[in-house]
């Protein structure tokens, strides 16, 4: 079927016709659609059956646009052919983590999948203050699994190479590489910000040589370095849980990248939740400490977590798949020290990753809610600043960090845990 841009009227006419979603629905005929356009790139829609609400599908499509910015900004559509291979591959090492796919269409850019409906976007939920006891458990899985079997820790070397080859997301990566790697460090016309911060908070950021340097470098190694399968975008907004699970979705910006880039994202993010609870637990009526040291406390589980899982799997196939290099009588212990000393490496990318993410998410195009839905002006301009000086901080000095609990401790410096800003 060749491309056509769907509607709420068109969407209908589509699941009507797909004999795989006949499991879900017990009856096509009585159907309504919504789109629930949160997203800064494509078109979602719910479609349910009016008699069941449980009888519940999600159409994803991409458009050859990026939604953000409008139809003056094409995009092409070809972006959704990645997010359906990247769901495939996350639900073969990491099923239950990822949603069900029922159809995907590479002609039509679209995917229909389980609408986690009993679930919700998990920045929405924290902005709320909701605890998620799961949370650094299931995180940590998806990135140690998904980013350790398809790296060369455990790909033989064709493989590894045409799953490189397969994943060659130029658009996608383009919008990374300016996004978050570019834009915000200089004076670009796409960046947004919050009026109430100084020429002299953004020269902090956008004038530092030093910076400049770190930061081409940050850009440099996700340009080039091919590691594992990347989601792409793995922030507090590609993640929907509820107490008991969580589901990672949205993997349209799949690449194989630095393994930093994912685990980065996504503690980045985490702080600037951190950060933005200082305000939100006053305007919820609590005194900020118990929220923001769950946060840490999740944002610490999941580092450590990951680095013991990847580790474990790295070990295991090691030893269960003896190389002839490692013939030497220190070998074990050796390979032991190796994988320590990478795993110190992909530390010291995640902190570089994580630094930027805060930036580009203060001084850039697309921002987070936890942080610019905060209608006082005045007291959001302290948490970007906090924003702007541990991202600095993080992209300057990330090879002086040698685990995660210094760089907590350096997130309470700059906003200790009780810190209330009203
Ligand atoms: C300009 S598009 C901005 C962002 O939307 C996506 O969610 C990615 O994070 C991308 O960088
Ligand atoms: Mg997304």
């Amino acid at each position: 079927m060749a491309y056509e841009q769907l509607n709420e009227t068109t969407v209908i006419e589509y699941i009507r016709g797909l004999p795989e979603v006949k499991s879900v629905f017990s009856d096509l005929s009585d159907l309504h659609v919504r789109e629930i356009g949160d997203g800064n790139l494509n078109y979602v829609y719910i479609i349910t059956s009016n008699k069941d609400p449980n009888e519940t599908v999600v159409l994803k499509q991409a458009v050859p646009f990026l939604r953000i910015v409008g139809e003056s900004w094409p995009l092409p559509k070809e972006r959704m052919t990645f997010e359906i291979m990247a769901l495939e591959t996350e639900e073969r090492y990491c099923p239950g983590l990822v949603p069900k796919v029922y159809h995907a269409s590479h002609e039509m850019s679209l995917v229909v999948m389980q609408n986690l409906k009993d679930h919700a976007v998990l920045r929405g939920e924290m902005n709320q203050g909701k605890v998620f006891p799961k949370l650094a458990e299931d995180i940590s899985t998806f990135m140690a699994r998904t980013l350790f079997y398809t790296s060369d820790r455990f790909l033989d070397h064709r493989t590894k190479k045409e799953e490189v080859k397969k994943y060659i997301n130029i658009d996608l990566c383009k919008i990374t590489e300016d996004f978050v790697f570019s834009h915000p460090f200089y004076r670009s016309d796409t960046n947004v910000y919050n009026e109430k911060l100084s020429q002299a908070d953004i020269d902090l950021v956008q004038k530092d040589g030093e910076l400049k340097i770190r930061q081409a470098e940050m850009k440099y190694i996700f340009m080039t370095r091919a590691e594992a399968l990347l989601h792409g975008d793995l922030h507090t907004g590609s993640i929907m849980a509820n107490a008991d699970e969580t589901y990672i979705i949205d993997p349209e910006f799949a690449f194989f990248g630095p393994i930093g880039f994912d685990v980065g994202l996504y503690i980045g993010n985490s702080f600037l939740a951190y950060l933005a609870h200082a305000h939100r637990q006053v305007l919820l009526g609590n005194e900020p400490v118990e929220y923001r040291t769950w946060i840490l406390g999740m944002i610490r589980d999941t580092w450590n977590l990951f680095a013991q899982k990847f580790e474990r799997l790295w070990a295991e196939h090691h030893s269960a798949n003896p190389e002839p290099f490692w013939d030497q009588p220190t070998a074990e212990q050796d390979h032991a020290e190796y994988r320590k000393r990478s795993l110190a490496r992909i530390f010291e990318d995640t902190l570089g990753v994580a630094g930027s993410a805060m930036i580009r998410r203060t001084l850039g195009l697309a921002k987070v809610s936890d942080i610019a839905d905060i209608e006082d002006l005045d007291s959001r301009a302290r948490i970007d600043r906090m924003a702007l000086e541990m991202g600095k901080e993080l992209i300057i000095n990330r090879n002086r960090y040698d685990g995660i609990d210094p760089v907590i401790s350096l997130a309470t410096s700059i906003s200790p845990a009780d810190q209330a800003i009203g």
